[in-house]
C-alpha cells in the first residue's frame, strides 16, 4: 500500500491525459506490488472524473470520452482485477436484475457493481445497456428477483428510472421486491422522485445496501 502511495497520483493523472500504455503498466506494477484491486479502481476513477471535467470545459471531446472507457474497461480485463469479481461462493444469497436505463449507454459503473455483488454471492442477471422499461418488467416477472438495480449515469434519466418503477406497480411486483438506483448524481430528493427504496453514488455503497436488504429479508424468515 504504501508502494501504492507514491504511484497513485501518477496513475490518476495517466488516466486523465489518457495515456493507455502508462495505465496499464502502472496498474500492473501495483497488483505486482500486492495492492488491492478496490484501492486501483478507486485511483482509476479519480481520473475518469477529471476526464469528465475536461470533456465539460470542452478541452476533451466525445473521441476522447470513447478512449476513457476503453481504458476503464482494460483495466477491469487485467486478469486480477476480472479475479476480483469472480464469484468465491457458490451459494447464492440472493438474485438482482441489473441493467442501464433506456438512453444511457454507460455500463462501466454498471459492471463494477455486477462484479462485486457477484462476489458478494448474488446471482445477477446482467440485462445490458439502454433498457426499455418493458424489458426490466418481463425479466423481473421471469425472474423473480430479490433486487431490481438501474444505473443511469446521464442526469436527465431520472425519468426513465422512474417509469421502471412506475411499471413495476402497474404490473402488480412492486411490493415483490427491493429497488436500487445507482448514479453518482443521484440524490435522497431525485430517489424519492424515482421511486427507488434506495440510491447509491458508489457501486459499494450500493452492495452493503443490498447485503442489508438480504439480512432483514432472512430474519423476517423470508428467505
Ligand atoms: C466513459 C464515458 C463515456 C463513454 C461510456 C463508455 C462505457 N462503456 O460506459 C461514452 C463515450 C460511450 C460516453 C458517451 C456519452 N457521455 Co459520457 N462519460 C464518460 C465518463 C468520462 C466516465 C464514465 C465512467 O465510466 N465513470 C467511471 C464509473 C466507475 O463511474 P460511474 O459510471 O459513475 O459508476 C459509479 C456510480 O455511478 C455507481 N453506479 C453506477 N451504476 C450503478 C448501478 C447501481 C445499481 C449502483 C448501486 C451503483 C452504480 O457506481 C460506480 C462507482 O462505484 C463520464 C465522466 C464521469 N466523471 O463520470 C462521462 C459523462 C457521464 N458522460 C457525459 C455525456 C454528456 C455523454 C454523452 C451525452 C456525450 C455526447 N455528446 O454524446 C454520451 C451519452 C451516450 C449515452 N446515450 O449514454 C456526461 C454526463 C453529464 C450529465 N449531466 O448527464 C459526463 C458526466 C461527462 C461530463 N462531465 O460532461 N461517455
Amino acid at each position: 500500500m504504501a508502494e501504492f502511495l507514491k504511484i497513485k497520483q501518477e496513475l490518476i493523472d495517466a488516466v486523465s491525459e489518457l495515456d493507455e500504455e502508462k495505465v496499464t503498466e502502472l496498474t500492473e506494477t501495483a497488483l505486482r506490488d500486492g495492492t488491492e484491486p478496490l484501492d486501483i479502481l478507486e485511483a482509476v476513477n479519480e481520473g475518469m472524473l477529471t476526464v469528465g471535467r475536461l470533456y465539460e470545459s470542452k478541452t476533451y471531446f466525445i473521441a476522447d470520452l470513447i478512449m476513457a472507457g476503453l481504458i476503464f474497461k482494460e483495466v477491469l480485463g487485467l486478469e486480477q482485477m476480472t479475479e476480483l469479481f469472480h464469484a468465491r461462493n457458490k451459494n447464492k444469497i440472493g438474485k438482482v436484475v441489473l441493467g442501464t436505463v433506456q438512453g444511457d449507454l454507460h455500463d462501466i459503473g454498471k459492471d463494477i457493481f455486477r462484479g462485486l455483488m457477484e462476489t458478494n454471492s448474488f446471482e445477477v442477471i446482467d440485462l445490458g445497456v439502454d433498457i426499455p422499461k418493458e424489458a426490466f418488467i418481463r425479466k423481473v416477472i421471469e425472474h423473480k428477483p430479490d433486487i431490481l438495480g438501474m444505473s443511469g449515469v446521464l442526469t436527465y434519466t431520472i425519468d426513465a428510472m422512474k417509469d421502471v418503477v412506475g411499471a413495476l406497480d402497474e404490473a402488480g411486483v412492486r411490493d415483490q421486491l427491493k429497488v436500487i438506483a445507482g448514479g453518482n448524481h443521484l440524490t435522497r430528493e431525485n430517489c424519492a422522485y424515482i421511486g427507488a427504496d434506495a440510491y447509491a453514488n458508489d457501486a459499494f455503497d450500493g452492495v452493503k445496501i443490498c447485503l442489508e436488504w438480504v439480512k432483514e429479508k432472512k430474519n423476517q424468515g423470508e428467505l
